[in-house]
């Protein structure tokens, strides 16, 4: 029987000092590292696709921070947030942005394809919908090798009406895996508004279909994020359930760097109310507000990320390009 509850925010005790520093520190980071690769990109240090997270961050960190360093997570191309949330290295990730040999990935995937196995960061996927499946796989592995890990799946609204969305929450039901789907409603795909591209809106009730627990969270709000994460992992760990999550949100910027504010198929009105709900600032007046942060601690801890994305960029900067004879390294050949 499917447990389904409504829509959740968190409330209640007083905030930990520790716990909102790092929470606010780990949004920052993700903020600031995306202006600085914005600002990258419009002096062509880096080329291709960009996707900026940019609104969307609470997602990341709220999720992170209710899993162990050993368990797994898999995003789709709009994952800088994820990858930083899991514990990259932001160095090596500019670095791999701005196409260099001490990116993650050798300046060969650029920003759809940051992949970090040291944090158990599974990429980074381009395709839409396509490591829905994958997720899948690392959960059955999960539970055939008998460990106790989960794996938290990150992805759109634009890949819900996909089949892979579909065949993955059918197989997770069936086989019982330890996978936590969370779906990153920002109402867009790309141009498309949810309401013209689903017949189910409210994607949450899609556990309901295959008899998980499914539930839809404010985005916005890093502590709810972390509370229903937190129930989903204690779940799959203790008896391998797997769950699906709505998290709505909202993506400040528009798709991709070609798409610089999204003004076409939004309105400027609906993007300046949206960032009243701004998850950084509603953060940082919740801390400064019951007393767990003071205005000193956030101008340090501000400073503090600014210096590592500062020092990110320099690395990123003097990282020289990769060899000519890598074209021929990492790739698949017959014979
Ligand atoms: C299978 C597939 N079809 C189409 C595309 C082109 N495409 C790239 S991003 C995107 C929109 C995805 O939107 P969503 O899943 O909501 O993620 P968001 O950009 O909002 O983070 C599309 C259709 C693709 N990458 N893969
Ligand atoms: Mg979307």
């Amino acid at each position: 029987m499917a447990k389904t509850m409504a829509p959740q925010k968190a409330t209640g005790p007083a905030l930990d000092p520790g716990l909102v520093r790092k929470l606010l520190t780990d949004m920052l980071l993700i903020r600031r590292f995306e202006e600085k690769a914005a600002e990258a990109y419009a002096l062509g240090k880096i080329g291709g696709f960009l996707h900026l997270y940019i609104g969307q961050e609470a997602v990341a960190v709220g999720a992170t921070s209710a899993l162990r360093p050993d368990d797994y997570v898999i995003s789709a191309y709009r994952e800088h947030g994820h990858c930083l949330a899991k514990g990259s290295d932001p160095k090596r990730m500019m670095a791999e942005l701005f196409g260099r040999r001490d990116g993650l990935s050798h300046g060969k995937g650029g920003s759809m394809h940051l992949f970090d196995k040291s944090v158990n960061f599974l990429g980074g996927h381009a395709i839409v919908g396509a490591h829905l499946p994958v997720a899948a796989g690392v959960a059955f592995a999960i539970k055939y090798e008998a460990r106790d890990q989960v794996i938290v799946c990150y992805f759109g609204d634009g890949a819900v009406p996909q089949g892979e969305f579909h065949e993955s929450l059918n197989l997770a039901a069936l086989w019982k895996l330890p996978v936590i789907y969370l779906c990153e409603n920002n109402r867009y795909a790309m141009g498309t508004s949810t309401d013209r591209a689903l017949a189910q809106t409210q994607i949450w009730k899609f556990g309901q279909t295959y008899g998980i627990p499914s539930e839809k969270v404010d985005g916005m709000d890093v502590f709810a994020v972390r509370d229903v994460v937190g129930r989903a992992v204690e779940r799959a760990r203790r008896d391998t359930t797997p769950s699906l999550i709505e998290a709505d949100t909202y993506r400040f910027r528009g798709h991709s760097m070609r798409d610089p504010a999204g003004a076409v198929y939004r309105t400027k009105e609906e993007v300046e109310h949206e960032k009243e709900r701004d998850p950084i600032a509603l953060l940082r007046q919740r801390a400064l507000a019951g007393g767990a942060l003071t205005e000193a601690d956030v101008r340090a801890i501000e400073k503090d990320v600014s210096d590592r994305i500062d020092e990110a960029v320099a690395f990123a900067d003097a990282s020289p390009e990769p060899p000519a004879e890598g074209l021929f390294t990492d790739i698949y050949k017959e014979g």
